[in-house]
């Protein structure tokens, strides 16, 4: 019997959802898919299959479930199928959650020893033929795109021996290596990183082992020409904590935020850690350098967003502590041992991203979600959701704003160019947005030259989704590049005739 308990985590429109289904053809309920776009908008969700083991759930310990939604010729294709991590083939043979608390495998139900507990719920994208969801715990699973069934775990054929994958790796456009870490690289709560890069074949070409200054979350990173950043926020590890059944993550006001710098390709005697006061950051929109000034744009807030982690003093949760702003934090490769921040946009927000072309290299155009804009105080955000999408200028600090309207949640934008060879920033923001009061989700598609005009195409699904991530657009011609992995059966669903 399933039945998930009477806590606001589960309630109205944060209700699981467990719903694994097809539409062809998507109702567009307003303007007109643009033709030219050719591809698949790949995002992951979290729905957890079963309510919790210990009963202190939070959305990071959800089952991650994949969305697609494939354009054709103006006509969009949803799909929508949970990742068969082992964990969920163990949880669904079993009828129940065997796994106990976020990435504390001491809580675990014993029979479930061994089994990786991995979750594949943040992060959806594609390199060398390989679709792969991921989770910052685990190695990646494969996906086959079309079907969005589960291939099987990834490890880089072997090659990647840190037990961790970041779901925030990098592609360098310039030469389509994916630059990608582990942290708690031999297990949770351990202080190690292992860093690596492949080749645009998929084969690992560096790894090298590193030790931050503390042991603590890193969520993303910044990968530029010719250095790799590893921002340490104090979101600390633990393994005692963990050990006794606690929180795998406490956040420590008293230490300093460290930048570790490494140069491409670089080993473990390399790594300088630059420092400034205590702040956080989870995201990072890019970063560049100059072959000595190395800069990383992300927003930065006074204290950790999340609420689920506990302030290692007891000290009670402040939402509006929290609030981001997009800021440049800047290191001198030659210069002394503290890193600079300046600010670059007056509004709050999270989930950066950019025109990927432009990912490693100097950039003037990026996407948000903005949790408010100065002066505006339409439909204040229930749990923190995010209100409006932002087209910004991180050199001018230029904000264009769309609003979705009252009570409705746009997720994670994904810029998709107008088309080949366009200019940076010229063509489409695609994002979900959650119909508060209709109980129910619409994608829509903005020009993002003129994001305040409003959506030129919205896609009405007839259903809820769930709170997303992260996505990646794919574009067709690259999709025919995915590998055939052996033994894997290619179903084919509805094809367009
Ligand atoms: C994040 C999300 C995670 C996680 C660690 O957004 C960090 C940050 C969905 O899981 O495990
Ligand atoms: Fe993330």
């Amino acid at each position: 019997m399933v039945r998930f308990p009477d806590s606001p985590i589960y309630a109205g429109f944060s209700h699981p959802m467990r719903f694994e289904g097809d539409i062809y053809d998507l109702e567009c309920i307003q303007g007109e898919v643009p033709p030219q776009l050719e591809g698949t908008f790949f995002r992951v969700q979290l729905d957890p299959q079963y309510p919790a083991r210990n009963g202190d759930d939070m959305p990071f310990n959800w089952d991650g479930m994949i969305t697609s939604f494939r354009f054709s010729g103006g006509h969009v294709d949803f799909r929508s199928r949970y990742v068969r991590t082992p964990r969920f083939v163990a949880e669904r043979a079993a009828r129940q959650a065997l796994f106990g608390s976020y990435r504390n495998p001491y809580t675990d139900d014993p029979r479930v020893a061994g089994i990786v507990r991995g979750l594949a719920n943040t992060n959806v994208y594609f390199h060398a033929g390989r679709l792969l969801a991921s989770k910052e715990d685990s190695h990646p699973i494969e996906i086959d795109p079309d079907t969005l069934e589960t291939v099987g775990v990834f490890d880089w054929d072997g090659a990647v021996t840190s037990l961790t994958a970041t779901a925030h790796p990098k592609v360098d456009p310039a030469t389509g290596e994916l630059v990608f870490f582990g942290y708690a690289a031999k297990g949770e709560s351990t202080p190690d990183i292992a860093y690596y890069e492949a080749d645009a074949s998929g084969k690992v070409t560096h790894e090298a082992w590193l030790l931050p200054p503390y042991p603590a979350m890193i969520h993303d990173w910044a990968v530029t020409e010719h250095f790799v950043v590893f921002p340490l926020t104090p979101l600390v590890m633990d393994h005692d904590r963990l050990k006794a059944g606690g929180s795998p993550f406490v956040w420590d006001g008293s230490r300093d935020a460290c930048l570790g710098v490494l140069p491409r390709k670089g080993g473990p005697d390399e790594i300088r850690w630059y420092r400034n006061s205590n702040r956080f950051a989870s995201h990072v929109m890019n970063g560049f350098d100059d072959g000595r000034l190395v800069h990383v744009d992300t927003p930065v807030g006074t204290t950790s967003a999340f609420p689920f982690f506990p302030d290692v003093t007891g000290k009670p949760f402040d939402p509006t502590a929290t609030r981001a702003y997009l800021s440049r934090w800047t290191v001198d490769t030659e210069g002394g041992e503290s890193f600079e921040e300046a600010r670059l946009v007056g509004a709050p927000g999270e989930f950066p991203r950019i025109d990927d072309r432009f990912a490693t290299k100097p950039y003037g155009f990026g996407l948000m979600s903005l949790t408010d804009v100065p002066g505006d105080d339409r439909f204040p955000p229930p749990n923190g959701a995010y209100r409006f999408v932002a087209a910004v200028a991180p050199e001018t600090g230029r904000v264009d704003v769309y609003y979705p309207g009252d009570r409705c949640a746009p997720q994670e934008p994904c810029f998709v160019p107008r088309r080949p060879g366009a200019k940076e920033g010229d063509g489409y923001a695609l994002v979900v947005v959650g119909r508060l009061d209709e109980m129910r989700s619409d994608l829509i598609v903005l020009d993002t030259t003129d994001l305040g005009a409003g959506p030129v195409a919205t896609l009405a699904l007839p259903f809820r989704l769930r709170y997303g991530l992260h996505g990646n657009w794919v574009d067709a011609t690259m999709l025919t590049t995915r590998s055939a992995p052996e033994g894997a059966t290619h179903v084919t669903g509805d094809e367009p005739a």
